[in-house]
Order: structure tokens, then sequence, then C-alpha cells
């Protein structure tokens, strides 16, 4: 068994929490938990399609994520959710809604320069160019978490070894 809570991903574009989350999940499906991942293509397609990337649109986004994740807590499973998730209030109004515990902050701690040197997508390049306004290291601020319980490097590290540090770390507090 395994105590359900949120892995709650934050970083920069580009910075990795997609990838880092989905081979954490696997590492924990693996381990018999019940999981569960959220991100960009499950909700921001669906749920949230109707939300741009204004402050207002990403405050919006954050909530209604931070509401399926308690869901998704109550029913049991360890849920990773992958999202820039710029403002601390937000975070920690996520936070405040789940039970001591249950939301463990993954901070993705890449740099920018890293983040648009590997522009997956082009966005970097098209933000800087001003073909995307409101980019979210470019000309929408992203603030780093201050204390989160877990900040992993991913220009330092492989997907594994990044993946690994977050398993530790639940198999240290006693999740798994
Ligand atoms: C940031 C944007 C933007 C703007 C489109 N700013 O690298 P990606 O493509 O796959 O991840 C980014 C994703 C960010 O959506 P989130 O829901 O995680 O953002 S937030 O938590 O701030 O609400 C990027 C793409 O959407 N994208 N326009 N202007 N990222």
């Amino acid at each position: 068994g395994h105590k359900p809570a949120v892995l709650w991903f934050t970083g920069l574009s580009g910075s990795g929490k997609s990838t880092v989350a989905n081979a954490v999940d696997k590492m924990l499906h693996d381990l018999s938990c019940k999981t569960y991942v959220l991100d960009g293509d499950n909700v921001r397609h669906g749920l949230n399609g109707d939300l741009s990337f204004t402050d207002t649109d990403r405050i919006e986004n954050i909530r209604r994520i931070g509401e399926v994740s308690k869901l998704f807590v109550d029913a049991g499973l360890l849920v990773c959710t992958a999202f820039i998730s710029p403002f601390i209030v937000d975070r920690e109004m996520v936070r405040k809604q789940l039970a001591e515990g249950q939301f463990v902050e993954v901070f993705i701690d890449t740099p920018l320069a890293v983040c648009e040197q590997r522009d997956p997508k082009g966005l970097y390049k098209k933000a800087r160019t001003g073909e995307i306004k409101n980019f979210t290291g470019i000309d929408s601020a992203y603030e780093a978490p201050e204390n989160a319980e877990i900040v992993v490097k991913t220009a330092d590290l492989s997907i594994e070894e990044c993946a690994q540090q977050v398993v530790q770390y639940l198999k240290k507090q006693q999740y798994i």
C-alpha cells in the first residue's frame, strides 16, 4: 500500500516537468501504487480548454487542477501534476486544501537558459520575436518555490536519476 498525495511539479516550460512526472509515474506503477498524471495534454485541451495564458486564466487553471487533484487524493491515488503553476500563492492555496503531507511540491529547477536552449516546441523563439505574448520566463512571471519538498536539477542529472530522487523521497518519508 501507499499513502495518497499529490506530487505537484512546478517549473518553466521545457524544464522537464512532464518528462520527470511520467518517469516517476512509471516507477510508482511498477511498485504497485495507484497513480495518475495530470498535465497539459489531458487537462488544458479538455477540462481547461476555455483558459488562456493570462494571469487570471492561469490562476483558474491551477485552481481547477487543485480541485481535481484533491478528488484523486481522496480516491487514494498518488497523483503527479505537471503544470508551470507560476505563482506561489496559487500553489500554497492548493497545499492548504489538502491534509498535512498530502501536497509534495517538486521544483523542477532548470535554468531559463537551459529551457530556452532545449526549446522543444519552438515556443521560446516565438516568445522572443513577440509572436507569442505572456510567455513564462520571457514576459510573464515565474515565482520559484522557496520551500519545495524536492528540488530537481534536470540540467545535471538524467531523467532516470531525477525520477529516482523523487521516489527516494517518497520512500524516506514513508509514502511508499
Ligand atoms: C507558458 C505556454 C504559453 C505561455 C503556450 N506561457 O512547454 P509546453 O508548452 O508543453 O508547456 C507550456 C504549457 C503551459 O501550460 P500550463 O497549464 O502548465 O501553464 S500554467 O500553469 O501557467 O497555467 C507551453 C504551453 O503551455 N504554452 N503558451 N504564454 N506556456
